[in-house]
C-alpha cells in the first residue's frame, strides 16, 4: 500500500492502495512508519508524499465506520488517526503532499498535518465528511481553520463540497499550484522539498494561530452559523457538531481543541444519521453494479441523441443532454408545440443564469446543441432516442414503430413512460435487446434519479450504455424490473392512497403534508400532487381501473377525481389540493377540500377523528416499506439498497434516514409488521403483510441486519 523510495537526498513515500487511496486499516500506519525511517535516514533531507494512480486519498475507508458500533471504539478510531497525524507533524525534517485528483476528508486532514502542500491546478480538496453525517475527526476542524480561516473552514465543513485547487490556494490550504501531469507534480514537490530542507524552518499547522484582533470576527461567525442552522428545517447533528469543533480550535489551545473534536466525532459517528448516509453512500454505489451486466460488458459510445416529445419531460431531457454536451435533436409534431418546447427551455436557462448558476455564454453554448424539428431528418445518424411523448401506449407503440426502422440498428431506444410496458415498445420496434426504459423524474434537468428499466429482452450492452450514460448526465441510474409503476411510481402509490384514506378518515391534507415535510421530505403528498398535476394521478387511476391492474391493490381517490372534474389540476391551474395567489407557489388552504372530504365521510358512515400525527407518518412509511418489500420479493429492484436510492434520488426521502427500508429498520421490522397486522383490522384488508417483511421480522432481522 505504501512505497518509500529515495533519490538525490528526497525520500518519497506513495500511497497505492486503489481505487482512491483510501486510508484503510493500516494505510495511515505505514505512511507513519515511511515518515520515521526517512527522519532515521541520514541522506535523506526531506520527504514527498504523494498518491498512485488518479489521486491523492479520497479520506479513511468508510468501510470502517460500518464496524463502529460504540462510543468508545469510534472515539478511540479518532484517536489512533490524531496520534498518527501528530507524530508526522512532528517530524524534524520536513514534509510535502503532492495533490493530485482528491485530497478529501482524512486524506486532506492528513496533507494539513504534513509540512507543505502543493497541488495541480485540476486537483480539488475538501471535508465531505459531513455528508456521512460526520465531522471531520482526523484534526481536519483545528487544522483547517488555522489555515483558511473560520468562515472558509466553516463553509468547507458544513457544506461539505470540495474546492477547486485555485481556491484552497487563495484561502491559504494550498502553498502552491503546478499545471499539468502527475509527473510535473512529483517534480514541482521534490523542488519544493529540496528548498525547504535548504531553508531550515519547518511550517507546522498546529502551531498557528487565529490573530487575537480577528478572534472576535471568528467567533461571531461561528454563532451565526449556528444560527443559521436553526433556521434550517431539518439540521444534521453533524452540522452543529462542526461550529462547535471549529470554535474550539479558536478558543482552545490545539490539544485541547482536538480532544474536543474527536468527542463530537463520536457522538456523530454513532448517531442514527450517519449510520444512514453511511448507507447511502455504499448503496449508490452497489445500484451501479447490475446483476447480469458484468463489469467490462462492453459501452457504446454516445455522441449524439434525439428526443421525441418536446413538452415538460422531452425539454427537460434535451437540457440534461445538452448541459453534458451531448448533442440532441428535438422533435415534436408542429411547429407551434416546437416553439413553445424551446421557449420553456430558454426560459429555464435564463432563470438559471439570473440566479448566477449558468453564465450567459454557457446558455448560449447548451441553446446551440438542441436543434428543433419536426422531422425523423438526422435519426438514422444519433447513437440514442429518447421517447417522451404523451403517456399513451398507443401513440408510444407507434412511435417505437417508427423508431425501430429509421435508426441505425446499434442505436439505443429509451422511453421516459413511468409506469407503461416496455416489453410492448421493445416487440413494436422489433430491437427488443436495445430497448430500455429511461425514467427521468421531474424537472428531468434537477431530479437527480434515472429509473433504467430492463425489458425481457434488454441487452446487457444497451444496460451497460445506460449505466454511463446517467454518470455522464449527472443522474443516479438505477435498474429495475419492468411492472406497472416500475419501484418509484409504483411505491408512490401505495403511499398515495394511505394519504387520501387518512383525508377521508379525518387528518387535513394541511396536516398530513406537515406531518411529512417534518419527517424531512421536501413537500408532503399533496403538495407533490400539486405540483405533479392531479390529472397525471387521474389518468394513472382510470388506467388501472380499466386494466387487469386494477381493484383493490391500487389507490383510488373520489375527492381527488372530483378536484379534477372542477378543473384543478394543482399549481397549474392555480387550484388543486391547495389553492394558489395568482403568480404564487405558496399552498394556500382551501376549506372546500375539507368540505369535500366531510362529505364523503359522511356518505360513507366514516367517523371523522383526531389523526394522530404519528399515526400519519406510521401509516405512510409502512406503506412504502411493505410495497419496498413485496417490489423486492418480486424480483424487480435487486436489493433494498436500490430502493432506497431511488427514493431518495427521485422524492427527496431525507438522506439522513437512509431511505424508506433502511428506515423502517430502524423503526424494527417487527413493529412494522405489528402495524400492517393492525392496520389490516382496523382500516382495510389491503393491507397484508409481504412474505419477506414477514419472514424477516419474525427472524428478528431487518433489510439489513441479520
Ligand atoms: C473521513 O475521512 C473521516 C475522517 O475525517 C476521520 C476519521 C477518524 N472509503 O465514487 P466512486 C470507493 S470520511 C472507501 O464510484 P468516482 C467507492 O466505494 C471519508 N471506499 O468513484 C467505489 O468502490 P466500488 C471522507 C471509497 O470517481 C470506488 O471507491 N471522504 C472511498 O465517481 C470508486 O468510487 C469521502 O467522503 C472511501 N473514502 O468518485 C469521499 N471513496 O468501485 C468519498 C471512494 O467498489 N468518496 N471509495 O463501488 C467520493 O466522494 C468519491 O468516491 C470520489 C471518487 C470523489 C473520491
Amino acid at each position: 500500500m505504501i512505497r518509500y523510495e529515495v533519490g538525490d537526498g528526497i525520500a518519497v513515500i506513495t500511497i497505492d492502495n486503489p481505487p482512491v487511496n483510501a486510508l484503510g486499516s493500516g494505510v495511515l500506519e505505514a505512511i507513519e512508519a515511511a515518515v520515521a525511517r526517512g527522519i532515521d535516514d541520514r541522506s535523506v533531507q526531506a520527504i514527498v508524499l504523494i498518491g498512485a494512480g488518479e489521486t491523492f486519498a479520497a479520506g479513511v475507508d468508510i468501510n470502517i465506520f460500518t464496524t463502529m458500533t460504540t462510543r468508545e471504539q469510534s472515539l478511540a478510531l479518532s484517536e489512533a488517526f490524531h496520534t498518527s497525524l501528530k507524530n508526522i507533524e512532528t517530524a524534524s525534517k520536513p514534509i510535502v503532499v503532492a495533490i493530485h485528483g482528491n485530497a478529501l476528508g482524512g486524506g486532506l486532514e492528513l496533507a494539513m498535518s504534513c509540512h507543505y502542500r502543493i497541488a495541480l491546478s485540476s486537483a480539488r480538496v475538501g471535508q465531505p465528511e459531513i455528508l456521512l453525517g460526520l465531522i471531520p475527526g482526523a484534526g481536519g476542524t483545528q487544522r483547517l481553520p488555522r489555515l483558511c480561516g473560520v468562515p472558509f473552514a466553516l463553509d468547507m465543513c458544513i457544506d461539505g463540497k470540495p474546492v477547486p485547487a485555485s481556491r484552497a490556494h487563495a484561502a491559504g490550504i494550498v502553498d502552491q499550484l503546478v499545471d499539468g501531469s502527475r509527473d510535473a507534480l512529483l517534480t514541482g514537490a521534490v523542488a519544493l522539498a529540496r528548498a525547504r530542507a535548504g531553508a531550515g524552518a519547518i511550517r507546522r499547522t498546529r502551531e498557528l494561530r487565529v490573530a487575537p484582533q480577528d478572534v472576535h470576527a471568528a467567533l461571531a461567525a461561528c454563532d451565526d452559523r449556528r444560527a443559521q442552522l436553526g433556521k434550517t428545517s431539518t439540521p444534521l447533528l453533524a452540522s452543529y457538531a462542526a461550529v462547535d469543533a471549529i470554535k474550539a480550535a479558536v478558543t482552545l489551545p490545539f490539544d485541547a481543541g482536538s480532544a474536543r473534536e474527536r468527542e463530537l466525532f463520536a457522538d456523530c459517528l454513532v448517531s442514527t444519521e450517519s449510520r444512514a448516509l453511511v448507507h447511502l453512500f455504499f448503496a449508490e454505489r452497489e445500484a451501479a453494479k447490475v446483476p447480469g451486466v458484468p463489469k467490462g460488458t462492453p459501452v457504446r459510445d454516445i455522441r449524439r441523441a434525439a428526443i421525441v416529445g418536446a413538452g415538460t419531460m422531452g425539454g427537460g431531457i434535451a437540457m440534461t443532454y445538452a448541459n453534458a454536451g451531448i448533442p440532441v435533436l428535438l422533435k415534436d409534431m408542429d411547429d407551434a408545440a416546437l416553439q413553445r418546447g424551446m421557449a420553456t427551455i430558454r426560459r429555464n436557462y435564463d432563470a438559471s443564469v439570473a440566479k448566477g448558476r449558468m453564465t450567459a455564454d454557457a446558455l448560449e453554448r447548451a441553446m446551440g446543441l438542441i436543434t428543433p424539428t419536426t422531422s425523423y431528418d438526422g435519426f438514422d445518424a444519433v447513437d440514442i432516442v429518447v421517447e417522451a411523448v404523451f403517456e399513451d401506449l398507443a401513440l408510444k407503440i407507434s412511435t417505437f414503430g417508427d423508431l425501430g426502422r429509421i435508426t441505425r440498428h446499434d442505436c439505443v431506444l429509451a422511453s421516459n413512460t413511468s409506469t407503461l410496458d416496455i416489453d410492448a415498445l421493445a416487440r413494436a420496434s422489433g430491437r427488443g435487446s436495445n430497448v430500455i426504459g429511461h425514467h427521468f423524474f421531474s424537472p428531468a434537468n434537477v431530479m437527480k434519479l434515472l429509473e433504467i428499466v430492463r425489458g425481457r429482452d434488454t441487452g446487457p450492452e444497451t444496460i451497460a450504455t445506460s449505466q454511463k450514460l446517467a454518470k455522464r448526465l449527472g443522474k443516479v441510474g438505477v435498474v429495475v424490473g419492468n411492472c406497472f409503476g416500475f419501484v418509484a411510481n409504483r411505491m408512490l402509490l401505495q403511499y398515495l392512497r394511505e394519504s387520501y384514506l387518512l383525508l377521508e378518515e379525518g387528518a387535513t391534507v394541511a396536516a398530513i403534508d406537515r406531518v411529512m415535510t417534518g419527517f424531512g421530505m421536501p413537500v408532503g403528498p399533496f403538495g407533490m400532487e400539486d405540483i405533479a398535476g392531479l390529472d397525471v394521478g387521474a389518468r394513472i387511476r382510470e388506467h388501472l381501473r380499466s386494466s387487469s391492474g386494477a381493484g383493490t391493490d391500487w389507490p383510488e381517490s373520489e375527492i381527488a377525481n372530483r378536484l379534477v372534474e372542477m378543473g384543478r389540476f394543482g399549481q397549474k391551474t392555480g387550484a388543486g389540493w391547495y389553492r394558489y395567489e395568482s403568480g404564487s407557489r405558496t399552498p394556500l388552504v382551501d376549506p372546500l377540500v375539507d368540505t369535500l372530504a366531510s362529505e364523503l365521510s359522511a356518505r360513507r358512515g366514516i367517523a371523522r377523528r383526531v389523526v394522530p400525527d404519528e399515526e400519519v407518518l406510521a401509516r405512510l412509511s409502512t406503506a412504502l416499506a411493505n410495497e419496498g418489500a413485496r417490489v423486492l420479493e418480486e424480483g424487480y429492484a435487486s436489493r433494498a439498497g436500490d430502493i432506497d436510492v431511488i427514493y431518495c434520488y427521485g422524492f427527496g426521502f431525507p438522506r439522513y434516514r437512509g431511505g424508506p427500508m433502511f428506515y423502517a429498520d430502524t423503526v424494527g421490522l417487527r413493529t412494522v409488521l405489528a402495524r400492517i397486522h393492525e392496520y389490516r383490522e382496523r382500516v382495510g384488508d389491503y393491507w397484508k403483510p409481504t412474505p419477506l417483511l414477514e419472514k424477516l421480522a419474525t427472524a428478528g432481522r431487518g433489510f439489513y441486519t441479520t
